[in-house]
């Protein structure tokens, strides 16, 4: 009896302690959530709108659902073209679509059996715009809404720059208020222009959630978007991270995927670029956990759409408060954060729209070149002895005034951060570097005629024949060229390339090592340059002179000869 007494007590401590161990799971994984929507009335009313709107999203009709592109006709279209300079966007087929309307999930399937974590950090996401269309701004802030778990959802801060137009006033503030009477959307103004980088950083100082999330004010967010941000700072909050930004189409407002990932680069002249995801990242991330669909790391961002623990983007010095309009913040914050002991990622399961529009659609006070001078800034500030390239593409810079930039000297020492020749060896090992590692580099001449070859102004991300322009001394960024020690003839990203028959020009695309026709041999003794899969060489064509060299028979002439500005060996 006593035995079976015992024994039947310790069963019920047993249960006790099991019951206890799971009520601790139940709260540390729901609990905590689930009590603070039960008493929340505020919060109630907010789930409830977003279970409401997830669960009408597939039954939607109407013009530019699901992303679908609006197609205007006749009058319509004509009246969208003459607006389209001025906006540089369709508005006209904005103001069509819906608010609120859905957009495609085109997140790989791999993130959808993610699990994350249900205690995350809130964030405050934080929409800066100046002068912004009324549709766009609003689809803006209605998607964020719509799409944001509202208990991660700390708030939406709509922060006007000084805009001028007048239903950016009064109107705007009706319709949040009355569209959000929980107050989730918040507008805040500055008292004067502040550009877009002291605008995230007023935006940032009102915000009070954990994570920042910028963004610009013409995107829609995801399914699913803002998640994946949220768990990644928690893993780690010195990464600041880049959502896969899709393309929403300017003309139709079509969502569409972007393709394939991407990371960032830059050009020498402090200009984004998109890059293929380089292969020593492929590989890092194919040994983590989701890894199709992992954080990519990059070695810089785009700009605009964008997530960082708040204090930590305080803590690494948020933006130079000393950059105006537009133009440079991006890469200033993407170089410190890695120079400064942090980490920039691309996070492919978070997806966010932005219309990318043709020219901006709003002034620049005083008509400064704004990208330049912040780029100035950026490049004495973190670039050491690599600032030397920018002003090789922006000699029109030297001796501009860029401001005072002590307080950034200041806190790149505070922050104890890395050199940027780190950076580069780190972070961004395949960034080509012109004058470095190469056998020659700067003017390719024909001193006969004093034509060297030119990129005639032509952007490199395009393919296009090789020019020729009477030679100036070193001055103009179309003139570099190197030659590297894989004997490719090249500018940043493109190489110098030939058919390789007699009167071919030299074209210049996208540089690619396994192609026999971009080799080109070149000695300081004979001076030709040969392209080796042909053995013709390249001929400044002095008899036509129509403005492109082009490979010849050798032969001993003038017309052949070809010096480099500077040999390395
Ligand atoms: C890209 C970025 C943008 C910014 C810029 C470089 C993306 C998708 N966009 O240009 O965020 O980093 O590169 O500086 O990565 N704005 C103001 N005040 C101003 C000017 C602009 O608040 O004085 C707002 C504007 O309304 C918009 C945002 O700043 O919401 C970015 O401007 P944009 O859309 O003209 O820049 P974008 O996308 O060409
Ligand atoms: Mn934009």
């Amino acid at each position: 009896m006593r035995v079976f007494r015992r024994r039947r007590s310790s069963v019920v401590y047993v249960l006790i302690g099991c019951a206890f161990v799971l009520g601790v799971i139940w709260y540390w994984q729901w609990g905590a959530d689930s009590i603070f929507v039960m008493t929340d009335e505020v919060m109630r009313v907010r789930v409830k709108r977003f279970m409401e709107y997830q669960s009408s999203e597939a039954g939607r009709s109407g013009p530019g659902e699901r992303g679908e592109p609006v197609v205007l006709l006749g009058e319509e279209k004509a009246k969208a073209e003459v607006l389209m300079p001025k906006e540089a966007f369709n508005r006209l087929a904005s103001d069509k679509i819906s608010l609120e309307r859905s957009v495609p999930d085109v997140r790989d399937q791999a993130c959808k059996h993610i699990v994350y974590p249900r205690q995350l950090p809130t964030a405050s996401v934080v929409i800066i715009f100046h002068n912004e269309a009324w549709s766009p701004l609003l689809r803006t802030a209605h998607s964020v809404v719509n799409r944001s778990p509202p208990q991660y959802l700390h708030e939406v801060i709509l922060l006007d720059d000084f805009s001028d137009k007048d239903f950016l006033g009064e109107d705007l503030r009706k319709y949040v208020e009355s569209t959000w009477p929980d107050g989730v959307v918040k507008i805040v103004r500055t008292t004067e222009r502040s550009g877009l980088i002291r605008a995230r950083i007023a935006g940032a100082k009102a915000a009070t959630g954990d994570v920042l999330i910028f963004l610009d004010s013409h995107c829609e967010v995801g399914p699913g978007w803002i998640e994946p941000l949220l768990g990644r700072i928690k893993e780690d909050r010195t990464t600041v991270l880049c959502p896969e930004i899709d393309l929403i189409d300017k003309d139709t407002l079509q969502y569409g995927g972007t393709g394939s990932f991407s990371v960032g680069g830059f050009w020498w002249s402090l200009h984004f670029s998109w890059r293929p995801i380089p292969e020593h990242e492929q590989k890092r991330r194919a040994a983590l956990p989701n890894g199709s669909v992992s954080p990519i790391r990059s070695p810089t961002m785009a700009g605009g759409l964008f997530a960082a623990d708040r204090k930590y983007f305080f803590e690494i010095g948020a933006y130079d408060p000393g950059m105006d309009v537009w133009g440079g913040e991006n890469l200033e914050i993407s170089f410190r954060t890695w120079m400064c002991g942090g980490k920039l990622e691309f996070i492919p399961c978070s997806r966010v729209g932005h219309i990318f529009r043709s020219s901006h659609p709003y002034t620049f006070p005083g008509n400064k070149d704004t990208h330049g001078i912040n780029s100035m800034r950026l490049a004495e500030v973190w670039m050491d002895e690599y600032k030397r390239l920018f002003y090789t593409h922006r000699r029109d810079l030297l001796g501009q005034d860029f401001g005072d930039i002590s307080e950034r000297l200041e806190l790149r020492k505070r922050l104890n951060c890395h050199s940027f020749k780190w950076f580069l060896d780190n972070v961004y090992p395949e960034k080509f570097m012109p004058d470095e590692n190469v056998h020659a580099w700067g003017m390719v001449r024909n001193p006969s005629s004093n034509l060297c070859m030119d990129t005639l102004q032509k952007d490199e991300k395009m393919v296009f024949d090789m020019g020729l322009y009477s030679c100036q001394n070193g001055a103009s960024a179309n003139q570099v060229l190197s030659l590297s020690y894989k004997d490719e003839l090249r500018r940043e990203e493109g190489c110098l390339d030939s058919g390789g028959k007699d009167g071919d020009k030299l074209t210049l695309r996208q540089c690619n090592q396994a192609k026999a026709t971009m080799k080109w041999k070149h000695d300081k003794k004979k001076n030709k340059i040969i392209h080796e899969q042909s053995g013709l060489c390249v001929d400044v064509n002095g008899e036509k002179n129509d403005g492109h060299p082009m490979l010849k028979p050798c032969k001993d002439t003038d017309s052949q000869i070809w010096t480099f500005e500077h040999y390395l060996d």
